[in-house]
């Protein structure tokens, strides 16, 4: 069922060793161009017309009334509206300890440059709809947009027939919950091209964040530089890398989780013990039949994206794993702080026995937006920082800017930009060495 990856002896760079799935998102970007194309044209009558063609929905006002955001709040399940409170929280506490300080150097008697982190204006946060309705990613995506301290937020999810075309309710409970009161039915690339270009009630974003199908991802990539995007978000992966202290049924219970989600969701096993290897496998086979998506994850941990990878001792996983750069990582080895503290690829680490992927997904405090497809060796999970610029400040009297006037003059003639210097001596002369 899970095919077997054997790198013992081979410690050659073991980059490229699970095929990852591949997404198309250029060919789906040309498709999406007309549609973006649309709404930046003609608005509102755009986003009816797609909303129509492709949810099946007659909208009469795109944007969600603030009535059907409290009553998804008072028909949530009592057990899940106290959930996601403490997920929030959790998150909040996290979040908040992430917020940076301006910092000041003084460069020079009378030259300072200021680093000021400044929150972004106003962010739109798509929410897929349809069979993925996850609550616990709008905490995700609002709580550090909040907690940066973001002026202006806005939500869009498809509207569902089912639901008396509105969003789902549990993510406009979400949305109420978190505070959150500009709520838009529109789905797919039509709602990534509203916020790039305002249509409507809904004004221009300079950010969209979220997760969302290859349309979406598609939609983002497209209007890129019209406005910010976070990362494209692909399928989810789990890497665990474990020795014979681990319970191989927690293990094949945490691989499952993440299979879960989706056919080409990878569950990797990373071990040198034969020994726990053949146990997982062994737990895998019930599990996976007693799970309620078995279908589904039978799919993902038969495809060429999972596997058990037999490595020959722990720094030989360990390189295994940093080259892989998975999405969520866990170490369930002895000493497993200190095997974790080497992990340097990850979008999450999770240490220990007590620690499992769906801890993050919704509860532990941390952020489960994170880099998929191999991006953790470039790019972090969503944070605070992911919603502050860094606005450099320059600061520099009379004194401070004749005393380095000859290098800025001196580097402007190197690059033939003379003029770049004039505008250092018409203030202050050539400086020192005139
Ligand atoms: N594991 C997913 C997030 C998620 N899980 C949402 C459950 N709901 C990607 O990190
Ligand atoms: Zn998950």
């Amino acid at each position: 069922m899970i095919s077997r990856i054997d790198l013992r002896g081979n410690p050659a760079d073991p980059r490229g060793l699970l095929p990852r799935a591949a997404m198309d998102v250029e060919a789906a970007a040309q498709q999406v161009r007309p549609i973006c194309d649309d709404v930046r044209h003609r608005g509102v009558d755009a986003l009816i017309e797609l909303t129509e063609r492709f949810d099946g929905v007659r909208l009469t006002d795109i944007r969600v009334p603030r009535e059907a955001l409290r009553s998804a709040l008072g028909g949530l399940d009592p057990a899940v509206r106290a959930a996601l409170e403490e997920s929030i929280r959790r998150a909040r506490l996290v979040h908040r300890d992430q917020r940076r300080t301006d910092t000041t150097t003084q460069v020079v008697p009378g030259g300072t440059v200021t680093e000021r982190w400044v929150p972004v204006d106003r962010v739109g946060l798509y929410v897929p709809g349809g069979r993925a309705v996850y609550p616990s990613s709008v905490v995700m995506n609002v709580v550090p947009a909040q907690e940066a301290g973001v002026l202006s937020l806005a939500v869009s999810s498809p509207p569902q027939a089912d639901f008396g075309g509105l969003p789902h309710p549990t993510i406009l409970a979400a949305c109420e919950l978190l505070g959150v009161d500009e709520v838009y039915a529109v789905g797919g690339a039509q709602a990534v091209a509203m916020f790039a270009y305002g249509a409507g009630e809904c004004s221009r974003a300079d950010m969209v964040t979220g997760p969302g199908n290859i349309w979406v991802a598609a939609a983002k990539r497209l209007l890129r530089g019209v406005i910010g995007i976070d990362s494209e978000a692909g399928p989810t992966e789990i890497a665990v890398l474990a020795d014979d202290t681990a319970d191989p049924g927690h293990v094949a219970a945490d691989l499952i989780s993440q299979a879960e989600h989706d056919v080409v969701a990878a569950a990797v096993l990373i071990t040198a013990s034969e020994r726990l290897a053949d146990r997982v496998e062994a737990e895998l086979a019930p599990r996976v039949k007693a799970t309620k998506h078995s279908e589904r994850v039978a799919e993902a941990l038969a495809g060429p994206q999972s596997g058990i990878v037999l490595v020959d001792d722990l720094d030989h996983g360990l390189a295994a794993l940093n080259a892989y750069a998975a999405e969520h990582v866990e170490v369930i080895t002895a000493d497993a702080r200190e095997v974790a503290a080497r992990v340097r690829n990850a979008g999450a680490v999770f240490v220990g026995a007590f620690a499992p992927v769906s801890l993050g997904d919704y509860c532990a405090g941390s952020n489960h937006v994170l880099p998929t497809g191999g991006c953790a060796c470039h790019s972090s999970g969503l944070s605070v920082q992911s919603f502050l610029r860094g606005i450099h400040v320059v600061d520099y009297d009379r004194d401070a800017l004749a005393d380095v006037a000859h290098h800025v003059v001196a580097l402007a003639e190197a690059e033939d930009l003379p003029a770049h210097g004039e505008a250092v001596t018409a203030r202050v002369g050539r400086g020192e060495n005139a």
